[in-house]
């Protein structure tokens, strides 16, 4: 079997307004679908980041793609790898995630390019074997694989434009009381087990109180995690570490607070000499293999937050699984806005790598069925997991016609790339930019 065809197909999805210290999220945020068509008639699919810098990745390896043999992901692997070193001389140094959104660091690049042929060649072979994907890989730690409920402070709106907006399924939350009426909506509809709330957008006391009252509302039995995306000061981050040590324990976990490996460190340090055990989860400060071993050397990062898109798959989702077993660090997975085939990859991920052991992240709940790419709709979470389906690959296939509508509102959209800065300046204040400590 060999890759006949790379069809590349650039999409958006209406997307709430949704803060975070980046900003503020667009009406519409940006996808690609990839399609391999194989030589005896088979397709595998992926979904990645949109808009026209990872599309323009894609197309730089259409040559290699197309032609090559899907069961040769190793190669395809070394020769990603060797674009890389060729082209960035300190992939260590300057990688972290804390000045750029995922999916527009450059510095990921490759891994990103690579980890969407990877998932659609194992598409291809599971389908090719009539296997699941997670299966193909090795088999699975677990056929169920649960998510968290993830919270955002968001202004009123559910996402599109004119005509084309999205009921506003949750309505505005900005403050400590309107977001765990947020959560207790989510968990309802999708019975999450495990709760998420994006920080850094209000004062760090309102932050505080809004998980006081998560906790007071769900219990114990519900582990809390929040994540500012390092808007906060180390000092900032101690008193909040301080202030939510017994909601954060059990499960839970403090997820990026502070810029920098040097900035988690300290916030770690301080709290343990406090005798504050509340482990830190990171997505900015480490974002590849190479800050791995710094982050466990320094103890400024307990739980590793993988994500199959930019870390380059599904393969090495295991990888760093066993990597993070051996040093004894946690693992957990990071989202952004995606819908059902990326939900799908997380799902087969998580469910081929062992040392996973939290609920991921998902934006799923943020997306709608008019904007779903999966033929027969929504992907359905059951006590807020997703089962591995009996099928084989990934085990969905795309909705062409609502493909082709995805396509021509990406066609439409003024604009090309993620900026949530951009979004606040048009809507919240004109002079906002992003500030790293905000507080
Ligand atoms: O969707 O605004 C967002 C998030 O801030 C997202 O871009 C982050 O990458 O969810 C992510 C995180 O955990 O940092
Ligand atoms: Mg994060």
């Amino acid at each position: 079997m060999k890759i006949a065809e790379m069809r590349l197909h650039p999409i958006a999805v209406a997307d709430a307004p949704l803060r975070s210290s980046y900003g503020r999220h667009a009406p519409y945020a940006l996808r690609t679908i990839v399609e391999l068509r194989s030589t005896d008639g088979l397709t595998g699919i992926a979904e990645t980041y949109g808009g026209d810098g990872p599309l323009a990745a894609l197309e730089g390896v259409r040559s290699r793609v197309e032609g090559m043999d899907p069961f040769q992901l190793s190669r395809l692997w070394m020769q990603s790898e060797e674009d890389a070193r060729r082209e960035q001389a300190d992939i260590a140094g300057g990688r972290s995630q804390t000045y750029l959104v995922p999916g527009e660091n450059p510095l990921d690049k490759h891994t990103r390019t690579y980890g969407a042929i990877e998932v659609a060649c194992l598409d291809l072979i599971g389908k090719a074997l009539g296997k699941p994907l997670c299966d193909v890989v090795g088999g699975r730690a677990r056929n169920e694989v649960a998510f968290s409920c993830y919270l955002f402070y968001k202004h009123a709106g559910g996402g599109g434009l004119g005509a084309d907006e999205r009921e506003d399924e949750y309505g505005e939350a900005l403050d400590a009381v309107s977001i765990v009426a947020q959560a207790r909506q989510m968990v309802a509809r999708y019975g999450f087990k495990e709760i998420k709330l994006k920080g850094g957008v209000l004062d760090p006391d309102i932050e505080i109180d809004s998980i006081r009252n998560l906790r007071a509302e769900f219990g114990p039995a519900y582990p809390l995690r929040i994540d500012p995306n390092c808007a906060w000061s180390v000092d900032t981050s101690v008193h909040v570490g301080r202030s939510l040590k017994e909601e954060l324990s059990d499960g839970g976990y403090l997820e990026d607070p502070a810029a920098g490996m040097d900035g988690m460190a300290e916030v770690r340090r301080r709290l343990l000499a406090e005798g504050n055990q509340t482990p830190l989860a990171s997505n900015v400060a480490v974002t590849c293999f190479a800050h791995v071993p710094e982050a466990w050397r320094t103890d400024a990062v307990q739980i590793v937050l993988s994500d199959p898109h930019y870390w380059g798959g599904i393969r090495n989702l295991q990888r760093l699984s066993h990597l993070c077993d051996t040093l004894g660090m946690g693992l957990s997975m990071h989202s952004n806005n995606h819908l059902g085939v990326s939900l799908m990859t997380m799902a087969h991920a998580a469910a081929s790598a062992p040392g996973l052991t939290y609920a991921c992240d998902t934006h799923y709940p943020w997306q709608t069925e008019q904007d779903e790419v999966v033929a027969g709709g929504r992907i359905a979470f059951h006590q807020g997991a997703v089962r591995i389906p009996d099928k084989p690959g990934l085990g969905v296939d795309l909705d062409f016609d609502q493909l082709q509508k995805l396509k021509r509102l990406y066609e439409g959209l003024p604009f090309r790339k993620r900026d949530d800065e951009a979004e606040m300046r048009k809507h919240v204040d004109p002079n906002w930019r992003r500030i790293l400590p905000r507080w």
